[in-house]
């Protein structure tokens, strides 16, 4: 495909990028919509077009929201390309995409990035023990393959997905030994005084305490002010027991399966690699690039939206996407700044009221400090096995970033390139060398950020 044969590329089939897609696509931009999963959705509405559970209860009516997206992509001219990782950006909008084993680069007029969160990484002693995984991991067995975990099962950590995942499983006829929840006592406290945004939002609120009531009815066992979290392995040397504290109380349950959540983060690998702009959350502990109130980020014609642009959730997500899409258009001259002002009302007042909430979710399940500074014991870099004491020993030793303690312990240097632990890298660097988190910075994210196959490199090259 030639320079500028395309008006608008979308990374991401998530709610951003696919409500982005119907919009540009109705509006008449030639748009092209990639990722790479197989079918459209993204993480909340992931095999949204074939939910291998059979029982829509299991997954609930959330969910199936994701299918009118879905739907609202097939009566278009849009160009979907399921299955195709983007590997590479260039200033001048370059992508670099690889599927069906071939490489390929389109350059289009505008580029939207959405592509969501990951969840936070959850570094504790023995968390790669194998029969440890995230509650997202399970979900995706649930959402695209019916799977469920080996039980005994616990669920271990922070935040309102932890309860969902929870509710779902049980639904699915899993049986679940315990929820520990490792939500600071007093962040209660802390969250109050965001407590009138969160009434804008009650259906959420609703939601919240409606999958609180559930798990409750159905007799799972929730042990809240839980600290001191540990996988310890059996004699086979998978996960045997799950250790903790509640209060001054040490407690040892038996298990197969742990599955940990510390909420999500934004996934910032590709609009890292472009050296766009950053802010530092404070709230939500993480790193979001800078975008004006339309998604243009500080490259111009590069866009972020969804929750890739700041966690907000599903429908923010939807509406941001809707947002981007329509700036866009008006930026390619295809409708006047008055069209895009009256057709994104609804849209802007939908993202208002899903942001409301979020500082007091933020408050509450912010992750405890053991979890986002763990112990010197605890691996970082699963991928090049580097600890939490390495780092904040090159830290005193004078190592000033992220950047440098990669070049002598390798942390980031895995398959990874840095996913799972750029965050808890930067901010034990941070704690140790008492400095904030916007000055210790990031790592340097270089491509491919997707794994890549040596043919496909040489193929991009022509
Ligand atoms: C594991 C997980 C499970 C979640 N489950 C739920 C849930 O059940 N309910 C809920 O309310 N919220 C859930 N969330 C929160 C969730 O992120 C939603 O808020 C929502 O999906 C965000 O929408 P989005 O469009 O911004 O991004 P996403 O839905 O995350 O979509 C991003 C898409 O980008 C694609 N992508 C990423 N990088 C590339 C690349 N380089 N090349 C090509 N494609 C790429 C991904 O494959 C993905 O399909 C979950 C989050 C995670 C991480």
């Amino acid at each position: 495909m030639s320079a500028h044969d395309v008006d608008l590329a979308i990374i991401g089939a998530g709610p951003a990028g696919m409500a982005a897609a119907a919009t540009a696509a109705q509006l008449g931009l030639k748009t092209v919509l990639l990722d790479e999963q197989k079918g459209p959705g993204g993480q909340i509405y992931r095999s949204i077009t074939q939910p291998a559970p059979a029982d829509e209860n299991i997954l609930g009516k959330d969910y199936y929201h994701g299918r009118s997206l879905a739907l609202a992509l097939k009566n278009t001219s849009l160009d979907y390309r399921p299955g195709t990782s983007v590997w590479a950006l260039d200033q001048d909008l370059t992508l670099s995409l690889s599927g069906n084993g071939q490489s390929q680069r389109i350059r289009p007029r505008r580029l939207l990035i959405a592509t969501g969160a990951q969840e936070r990484p959850v570094p504790f002693p023995g968390w790669t023990l194998p029969g440890v995984m995230t509650c997202g991991a399970a979900q995706i067995l649930l959402k695209s393959s019916a799977l469920v975990p080996t039980q005994p099962l616990i669920l271990a950590g922070s935040g309102p997905l932890l309860l969902l995942i929870a509710a779902q499983l049980h639904r699915a006829g899993v049986a679940i030994e315990a929820i520990l929840d490792t939500t600071p006592p007093r962040h209660y406290l802390a969250a109050l005084k965001y407590l009138p945004g969160a009434l804008r939002n009650l259906p959420l609120l609703a939601k919240g305490a409606g999958l609180l009531a559930e798990l409750r009815r159905a007799g799972i066992r929730r042990i809240t002010g839980v600290s001191e979290l540990r996988a310890l392995a059996g004699p086979d040397g998978t996960l045997g027991q799950v250790r903790f504290r509640q209060g001054k109380k040490a407690q040892t349950l038996s298990a197969t399966t742990l599955l940990v959540h510390q909420g999500v983060v934004p996934n910032v690998q590709l609009s890292r690699s472009l050296n766009l702009s950053h802010d530092w959350d404070q709230l939500q502990q993480c790193w979001r690039p800078h975008t004006d109130s339309w998604g243009e980020s500080s490259l111009p014609g590069l866009f972020v939206a969804g929750d890739g642009a700041g966690i907000a959730g599903a429908l923010a997500a939807e509406a941001f996407g809707k947002l981007a899409a329509l700036q866009i258009a008006r930026q390619l001259n295809v409708i006047s700044a008055q069209q895009r002002d009256q057709q994104s009302q609804r849209a802007r007042r939908t993202l208002n009221q899903q942001r409301a909430i979020r500082p007091f979710l933020d408050a509450l399940y912010s992750p405890a400090r053991e979890f986002l500074l763990p112990a010197d014991e605890t691996l970082v870099c699963r991928c090049e096995e580097v600890t939490a004491g390495e780092l904040r020993r090159l830290a005193r030793d004078g190592c000033p970033g992220p950047n440098q303690a990669k070049a002598f312990c390798r942390a980031g240097m895995g398959p990874c390139q840095g996913r799972m632990c750029g965050l808890t890298v930067s901010q034990l660097m941070a704690d140790e060398r008492q400095v904030p988190n916007s000055e210790i910075g990031y790592y340097q994210i270089r491509s491919p950020i997707k794994p890549l196959r040596l043919g496909e490199l040489a193929d991009s090259a022509h």
